[in-house]
């Protein structure tokens, strides 16, 4: 999740970065069992990209599954073997699906040629190969997959985006409230407990005014990684609020999240927080309120509520407290 952050500002604009992808630099694959034509393509794509020739077309179809290409160029009139079926192959596996297949035939063969067009083979070139018609086919097959890549990669850090938090990498408010209905429907029909936990920093704003606010945000994200190893898969963690965090802890009864509410509590207190700019170490602690789902609950709001009223009176209590 910290590397997600990271994405979040280092991502730039991914059509900006696609429309300057050379296509350049790719690692080919070429099937082709003919020395002197082999020679010849290698020859012309070697300028621009790393080409490996392979003329048995089993072996080919294991090494494009178990190495990294980004493309692959393949003769559809091998000896004794249809280049076509190694194509389809290839369309087919989950392992090179995404890779570009490029066919290569001689111009009385279309009719195979239109059949590997229909099964999803990307473009095709006719011997005698036109070296220019070669590279620029060939690029743009590159330029194609590449950006595609990095729709894909920028689709799945959006998602990531929308539902957890970039400071702290813990799920986003958003995320609790569309998960907590359908999980609190889901315990009252089984009957199963539900606790929730509402941990809110104490005197955070006295440690920003202290040490400044990026110190402030260290110990935040530190003390999201601290609360976040004390619990299970299963549990959300989410950033409620500015320095408060509500966890929920499916399966858990009342006397058992207290418990895990006080190791929380001492955990935080046990140990200051190192921050980068400082030797000293930052002391801080943390109330903590917490509550369960009760039957006649009518939603999981009640049971937040409650938590919100517990953190308040651990608070007025005099802080570091876990109250019920
Ligand atoms: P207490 O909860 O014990 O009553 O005192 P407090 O000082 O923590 O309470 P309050 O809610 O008044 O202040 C919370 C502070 O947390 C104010 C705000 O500037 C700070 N804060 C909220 N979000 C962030 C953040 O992302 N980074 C930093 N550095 N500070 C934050
Ligand atoms: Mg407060
Ligand atoms: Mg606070
Ligand atoms: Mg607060």
């Amino acid at each position: 999740s910290r590397a997600l952050a990271s994405r979040e500002f280092g991502m730039g604009d991914p059509l900006a970065l696609a429309t300057a992808e050379t296509g350049q630099n790719a690692a080919i694959l070429l099937v082709e069992d003919r020395a002197s034509a082999a020679d010849r393509l290698s020859a012309a794509l070697g300028q621009h990209h790393t080409v490996t020739v392979e003329t048995d077309p089993h072996r080919a179809l294991v090494r494009a599954t178990e190495e990294n290409f980004d493309l692959a160029l393949v003769s559809l009139d091998l000896a004794d073997f249809d280049g076509l079926r190694l194509c389809s192959q290839l369309r087919s596996l989950d392992r090179t699906r995404a890779m570009p297949v490029v066919m290569i035939a001689e111009p009385h063969d279309k009719a195979r040629v239109v059949r590997g067009l229909d099964f999803g083979v990307h473009d095709y070139l006719m011997r005698p190969v036109d070296r220019n018609e070669l590279v620029a086919r060939v690029r743009t097959q590159v330029r194609r997959r590449r950006f595609s890549d990095t729709l894909r990669g920028a689709v799945q850090a959006s998602m990531e985006l929308a539902i957890i938090d970039g400071l702290t990498g813990l799920h986003n408010r958003r995320y609790l409230d569309s998960h907590l209905g359908a999980l609190f429907v889901e315990a009252a029909l089984r009957g199963r407990p539900v606790a929730a936990l509402m941990l809110d920093i104490d005197l955070f704003k006295s440690i920003n005014d202290t040490w400044g606010h990026e110190a402030g945000d260290e110990v935040l994200r530190a003390f999201a990684d601290r609360i976040r190893t004390h619990t299970r898969g299963i549990d959300i963690v989410s950033r409620y609020g500015g320095e408060e965090v509500v966890v929920i802890l499916p399966d858990v009864e009342a006397a058992e999240a207290h418990a895990i509410a006080e190791r929380m509590r001492e955990r935080v207190e046990a140990v200051p927080f190192s921050i980068q700019r400082d030797t000293r170490a930052i002391s801080v602690t943390v109330s903590i309120g917490v509550s369960w789902r009760q039957p006649e609950d009518a939603g999981p709001a009640d049971m937040l509520k409650r938590a919100d009223r517990a953190l308040y009176q651990a608070k007025n209590a005099g802080r570091n407290r876990v109250e019920a």
